[in-house]
C-alpha cells in the first residue's frame, strides 16, 4: 500500500470548470492559498463545448479582478438579440444597460482554456487526472448554530501515478458539477432539492457552419429554434424536440431541412455536423448551498435550463461571491459574507431560473404549443408582443440578460 502525501492549504478546489476555475483564479488574486483537483486530463476540460454568452455582469467582474483581457481576449460583443417570430424579425439592442461594455460572444471551452492558462501563468496549483476524490471531516453546520462550522476537512484523491494525497483545509469549493462528488458529501436530510421537468426536450448541434449575425431565437408553428455562434467559423442550434428523440433520429438532411423552416432562412448555410445530442430541460436547485466548511457553486447546486444563457453565469457568479467571503474573513476575520454565501446566491439563482422559465415557455408555447394549449400559446404570444412593442418590457429584459436585474 503506497504512502499517502499530506499537504494542507486554505481551499480545496472540487473540479475545474466554468467555476472552479474563477473561484480559483480570484482566490489566488487574493493571495489565498488553493489546490484545484480536476478529475479529467487537461485536453478533455479544453474542449467540451457548452455556453456561449458571457453576460455584461461577469464581463464588469473579470474587468474589476484584472483578468477580462486574458480571460476573454478579443471574442466580439453580443449588445443584440433577435427573436424570429414566424419569420418575423423582431431585434433588441441589449446594449442600453452596459456602459460600453456589453456580453460577449466567447465560447465556454474558449473561457475555460484561458482561465487555465491564466491560473498557470499565475503559479496556480491545478492538478488534472485527480481520481477518487472524496471529501472528510465537514461539520454539520446545522449544529454550529450562528458560528461557522470549526474544523478543518481533508479532501483525498489519487493522482496519475497512483499515489493518495490528502489535503487538509480550511474550506472545500464543491464545483464538480451536477454529477460530482461534492454534493454527495453532504448528507441527504442537510439538503432539500427542488426540480422542475420542462416537459421539453432540444435537440443540440454544433456545426462547422458560419454564425449568425447576432443569437437568434425562432419561434414558429413547427417548434422552437435557436442560432448561436461559437466562434468565427462554428455555430450552435437548437431545435426543439419531442422529450424521447434520440440524436439517431435526426439524419443531418432533417435537420438542416427543419432549421430552414423554423428559423425562416431558405438560404442557411449547412455545414458538417461535429456534435449532436438530445435532452430534456430541466431546472434543479438544492438550498442550502454550502455545509460545514463546503460550499456549492455552480452546477453543483443548480441546475437551470439553457434559454436564458445562464447556467455558466450562475457559475461565475457563485465563484465571485465565495472568493470576496473567503478574502473577508482569512483577512479581516470577517464571517458574513460566509454565512449569507448560500442566501445571496440563491436569490440570485431563483431569480435567474425564473428568467429562464419565462423564456422557456414564451418561445415554446408561442410556437407549436398551440396545437396542445391554444389558451397558453396566446399568453405566449401577447408575452412576446409586450416584449417587441415595451420600451420598460424591452429594458426589463436587457438587464435580465446584462445580469444586472
Ligand atoms: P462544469 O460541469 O462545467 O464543471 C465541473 C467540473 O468538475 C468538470 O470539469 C468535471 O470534469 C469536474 N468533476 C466532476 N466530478 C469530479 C470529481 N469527482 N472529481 C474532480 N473533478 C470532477 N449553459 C448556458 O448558459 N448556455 C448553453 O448553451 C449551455 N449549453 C450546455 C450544454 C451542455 C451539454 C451542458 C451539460 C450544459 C450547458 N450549459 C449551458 C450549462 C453549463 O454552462 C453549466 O451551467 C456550466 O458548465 C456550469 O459550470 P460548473 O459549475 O463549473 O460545472
Amino acid at each position: 500500500m503506497g504512502q499517502t502525501l499530506r499537504e494542507a492549504t486554505t481551499v480545496v478546489v472540487v473540479g475545474a470548470g466554468a467555476a472552479g476555475l474563477t473561484a480559483a483564479s480570484l482566490l489566488r488574486r487574493c493571495g489565498v492559498e488553493c489546490i484545484v483537483l480536476e478529475r479529467q486530463a487537461r485536453g478533455y476540460v479544453e474542449q467540451r463545448q457548452r455556453a456561449g454568452i458571457v453576460e455584461y455582469r461577469a464581463v464588469r467582474m473579470f474587468e474589476n479582478w484584472g483578468l477580462a483581457q486574458r480571460v476573454l481576449g478579443d471574442f466580439p460583443s453580443a449588445s443584440t438579440l433577435e427573436f424570429r417570430v414566424d419569420g418575423e424579425s423582431h431585434v433588441l439592442g441589449l446594449d442600453d444597460f452596459s456602459k460600453g461594455c456589453p456580453a460577449r460572444l466567447c465560447p465556454q471551452q474558449a473561457l475555460v482554456r484561458n482561465l487555465i492558462a491564466a491560473f498557470a501563468a499565475d503559479g496556480g496549483d491545478l492538478r488534472f487526472g485527480a481520481a477518487d476524490v472524496a471529501i472528510d471531516g465537514l461539520t454539520d453546520s446545522r449544529l454550529a448554530g450562528d458560528g461557522l462550522a470549526g474544523g478543518r476537512p481533508t479532501v483525498t484523491y489519487r493522482d496519475p501515478a497512483g499515489t493518495v494525497h490528502e489535503i487538509e483545509c480550511a474550506f472545500v469549493a464543491g464545483c464538480d458539477g451536477d454529477h460530482g462528488v461534492s454534493r454527495t458529501s453532504v448528507p441527504r436530510d442537510a439538503l432539500t432539492a427542488y426540480s422542475f421537468d420542462h416537459g421539453i426536450a432540444w435537440l443540440t448541434v454544433l456545426a462547422d457552419a458560419p454564425p449568425p449575425l447576432h443569437p437568434l431565437l425562432a419561434v414558429s408553428k413547427s417548434g422552437f429554434a435557436a442560432h448561436f455562434a461559437r466562434g468565427p467559423r462554428a455555430s450552435r442550434f437548437y431545435l426543439q424536440c419531442p422529450p424521447d428523440d434520440q440524436p439517431a433520429d435526426w439524419p443531418a438532411d432533417r435537420v438542416w431541412r427543419q432549421l430552414r423552416i423554423r428559423l425562416s432562412s431558405d438560404d442557411l448555410v449547412a455545414g458538417p455536423i461535429t456534435e449532436q445530442e438530445a435532452f430534456p430541460l430541466r431546472s434543479l436547485v438544492h438550498e442550502p448551498m454550502s455545509y460545514g466548511q463546503l460550499y456549492l457553486l455552480g452546477d453543483a447546486a443548480h441546475v437551470i435550463a439553457p434559454l436564458g444563457g445562464k447556467g455558466m453565469n450562475l457559475a461565475l457568479y457563485d465563484a465571485e461571491v465565495f472568493t470576496l467571503a473567503v478574502r473577508d474573513f482569512t483577512r479581516d476575520g470577517d464571517e458574513e459574507g460566509l454565512r449569507s454565501y448560500s442566501e445571496v446566491c440563491l436569490r440570485r439563482t431563483w431569480n435567474y431560473q425564473e428568467f429562464s422559465r419565462w423564456m422557456t415557455e414564451a418561445a415554446h408555447d408561442a410556437g407549436d404549443g398551440a396545437q396542445a394549449d391554444p389558451f397558453r400559446a396566446r399568453l405566449a404570444r401577447a408575452r412576446l408582443d409586450r416584449l417587441f412593442t415595451s420600451q420598460d418590457s424591452a429594458r426589463a429584459f436587457a438587464e435580465l440578460t446584462a445580469g444586472l436585474a
